[in-house]
């Protein structure tokens, strides 16, 4: 198992040299060390192998006609009538389709549309009650000439194809392509992009004590295992992109140490999403029991990750990540763009 990583040193505003870090707007003038067991150190690009500094610099390819070259957002359409950050019981088909369309509206890039609660210690639902919820929202958006492209949030391989068959154009699945054994060959035999998400252990259990050596190593070296894993399945690399998962078997202190050094990520070569909107850690930080609550909280962590150079940032409140966005980008010093 891997011990070691490299990880870019961003510094926004730093101006025109260094190298830019995966395409975006972001720069990075030196590149640590992380280990295990060693104490980090501070390195000089002159002294990093070339092939590693090409990869973290590289511009990402567009997914679903979306450009990497500066944050994007995705907006999160939860139709999980259970669902206790922002669930509406009761919610019409139409209403549901409407909320994607106004996040579209307000500037999101992406909708990921979602059925299955995925909440630590969520029960399961079956796979037909996912798709019977998801499907007609899907169907609503496209009928109504939504104009980003949707991903569709499922572990399970049959909810992905009638999804993608009714016009969804990503496949956002948090257990990696590991949960449905005809995930996998689904993938394979599809030509969307995929996101593979790090998860430790299953949603009803990841929260029982879960416990890494290091946690941004280990995470790292999954995902690596994992891109491995699907391209010998037929998943080309180039359709990947990956994500930490934040909160996903994940103790405060691992989430934390995930954002702090998310950049590293970057080694992986693939664009990085990154979903930390309203999530538990954010709540523990400032004292924010209610998730809805959380907003302040989360455009911290989604600022902190733009940082670093992510390129999808999977957020409850599009309009407001945006302004925080465009406010964070030109006090940066990244020029002309909007963004
Ligand atoms: C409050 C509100 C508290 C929401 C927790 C939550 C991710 C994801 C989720 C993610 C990717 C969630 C489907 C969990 N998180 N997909 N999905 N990355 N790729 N919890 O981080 O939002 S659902």
């Amino acid at each position: 198992m891997r011990d070691f990583l490299l990880r870019p040193i961003c510094e926004a505003g730093a101006g025109g040299d260094g190298m830019t870090l995966a395409g975006g707007p972001v720069r990075f003038h030196k590149v640590e060390t992380v280990s295990v067991n060693r104490d980090s150190r501070k390195l000089p690009l002159k002294s990093v192998a070339p092939d590693a500094l090409a990869t973290f610099a590289a511009p990402r390819a567009p997914m679903a006609g979306v450009a990497f070259d500066r944050p994007q957002v995705m907006g999160v359409l939860n139709v999980t009538p259970d669902s206790f950050s922002d669930g509406r019981p009761g919610e019409s088909v139409g209403e549901a389709a409407q909320r994607g369309l106004d996040m579209a509206e307000a500037g999101a890039a992406f909708i990921d549309v979602g059925g299955e609660s995925t909440r630590p210690g969520a029960r399961p639902v079956s796979p037909a009650e996912e798709l019977e919820r998801v499907l007609p929202v899907i169907e609503r958006m496209v009928a109504s000439g939504l104009s980003v492209p949707i991903s569709i949030d499922t572990r399970n391989a049959s909810t992905a194809r009638a999804a993608i068959e009714a016009g969804a154009a990503i496949w956002n699945d948090v257990s990696a392509l590991s949960h449905d054994p005809d995930s996998l060959a689904l993938a394979a035999s599809l030509s969307c992009p995929v996101v593979l998400m790090h998860a430790q252990g299953d949603p009803r259990t990841m929260q029982d004590a879960p416990t890494y050596r290091h946690a941004l190593i280990e995470v790292y070296a999954w995902l690596e295992a994992r891109i491995a894993a699907c391209a010998e399945a037929g998943v080309a690399p180039e359709r990947v992109i990956v994500d930490p998962g934040i909160g996903f078997g994940k103790m405060g202190a691992h989430n934390l140490q995930l954002l702090a050094g998310l950049a590293a990520f970057h080694g992986l070569g693939r664009p990085l999403m990154v979903g930390a909107s309203r999530k538990r850690f954010i709540g523990a930080l400032t004292g924010v029991d209610e998730p809805c609550a959380r907003l302040a909280g989360s455009l911290g962590a989604a600022l902190a990750a733009a940082g670093q150079g992510a390129h999808i940032l999977r957020v409850h409140d599009v309009a407001e990540t945006l302004a925080a966005l465009t406010v964070w980008s030109a006090a940066s010093g990244f020029g002309e763009e909007r963004r």
